[in-house]
């Protein structure tokens, strides 16, 4: 019903809140003690790579990972390799989503600035954060899609170098897609350990400036526990998709994108608004029909019983106040005017405007990266992109002129202050002639 809908999303928990499920507690505990939480496992973790690198490194993955290697560095001839052992036609569309993705962050207007009538040169001068470590997921599938995500816009950026870590075994179209975007290094990590390793550095892995990318549990906590230590792009939860349609819909497509959505993993959220009780029928009853016939059932089923559903509103901008309250990372809206409605809606990471802009496109091709904002920060947060990875210097270039007459303010408010140093520096210029 719309009134449970609504609770749901006002009682919609802190943002980004971090469930620890039973498993997670008895995992954490078998492996660091009884009474050990996540995040104090992960405070252990990144505490041990910033005094030990390499050698605490190989532990936890060792441990956490069952990796089998010696060496976390996968050799460049490597990635070339599982790049040259791929299908032509599965080269051609990497290199086509490729080629989207980097012309699409491309449009993206970075502008440094000098303007010259405030007494001086002064502006906003962009420069391209040097190094880049990019985090891709491991998990129940792998997603070479997401490397291309955070590495593309990280390049189109100008950022010199990118370090990609995932977790071991690494897919061979994770390194093949490390290959088509040329990243420097390609690391078999996962988890805090590699959060660790980008943030503070060890013999094999090169410390970075900013970490970018969706992770599990241990790779969200262990951001939040680097928050000042090293750049970070956002925090990740589980993915969502609202989808607000009215009867223009074709219900047998409303089902197919949530059930994309919901086969992610167990507490992907899909969610249908409609206030057309036909439409709502009959995408009941395709999710059911659809349902059956995907391999990932069992994690559908999970997931749509968790989190996912239909809502009958009263209206269409009912759902959009409810779209834009929960603040979806993605919002696709399958009306007969989908610009009107995104003008009313404030928060979504991303719009998908009619039948033909369906979620999927924008998990692989659109253009735009899929590494979104979830959890409701999308009210602050916004999809990776070129900004990212840039970062603004001010730039002041003021005239004597100008100086002389602003260092009698600056003065003035030195000496409200009580910095008679300071005062004083802006005291002599003003006396110089
Ligand atoms: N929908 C996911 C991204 C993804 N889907 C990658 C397929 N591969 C989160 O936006
Ligand atoms: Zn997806």
């Amino acid at each position: 019903s719309v009134e449970e809908a609504k609770k749901t999303i006002l009682n919609r928990k802190a943002l980004n809140r971090i469930d620890y499920s039973p498993l997670t507690i008895q995992r954490t505990e078998a492996y660091f003690g009884k009474g050990v939480t996540p995040p104090q496992a992960v405070e252990i973790i990144l505490n041990s790579i910033e005094a030990e690198g390499d050698a605490a490194l190989i532990k936890w993955s060792k441990l956490l990972d069952r990796f089998e290697g010696d060496s976390i560095l996968v050799p460049q001839e490597k990635l070339k390799e599982a790049w040259n052992n791929l299908p032509v036609e599965i080269q051609k569309v990497l290199q086509q989503a490729a080629d989207r993705i980097r012309a699409f962050h491309e449009k993206q207007p970075i502008q440094s600035w000098i303007s010259e009538d405030m007494g001086g040169m002064l502006g906003q001068r962009f420069t391209a954060i040097e190094r880049v470590g990019a985090y891709v997921p491991g998990g129940t599938a792998p997603l070479p899609s997401s490397l291309l995500m955070s590495v593309i816009p990280a390049k189109v950026a100008g950022v010199k170098e990118i370090y990609v870590a995932t977790p071991p075994e690494v897919d061979p179209s994770i390194l093949a897609a490390g290959y088509l975007c040329g990243v420097d290094a390609l690391y078999q990590v996962g988890g805090a350990q590699a959060i660790a390793a980008l943030a503070f550095g060890t013999e094999t892995v090169q410390r970075v400036d900013k970490i970018v990318g969706a992770g599990n549990l241990f790779v969200t906590l262990a951001k939040m526990q680097l928050f000042g230590t090293v750049g970070l792009d956002g925090i990740y939860g589980p993915t969502e998709t609202v989808v607000i349609a009215d009867s223009s819909a074709n219900p047998a497509w409303v089902a197919a994108d949530l059930l994309a959505q919901a086969e992610h993993d167990v507490q992907a959220t899909a969610i249908l608004l409609t206030p057309d009780m036909d439409l709502a029928r009959e995408v009941q009853k395709e999710v059911k029909e659809q349902t059956a016939k995907l391999s990932r059932a069992d994690i559908i089923e999970v997931s749509i019983d968790n989190a996912g559903g239909i809502v009958l509103v009263d209206s269409i901008d009912q759902a959009a106040q409810l779209g834009s309250d929960f603040a979806t990372e993605h919002l696709c809206l399958s009306v007969q005017d989908p610009e009107a409605l995104m003008d009313k809606i404030n928060n979504a990471g991303g719009f998908f405007l009619g039948d033909h802009s369906f979620e999927v496109l924008g998990d692989y091709v659109a253009g735009p990266s899929h590494v979104m904002p979830t959890g409701g920060s999308a009210r602050f947060n916004s999809p990776l992109n070129v900004l990212d990875f840039v970062k603004l210097s001010s730039v002041v270039g003021l005239e004597d002129s100008s100086a002389q007459e602003l260092g009698m303010i600056a003065a003035e408010l030195a000496d409200l202050e009580g910095l008679t140093a300071h005062a004083a520096a802006a005291r002599a210029r003003a006396v110089q002639k």
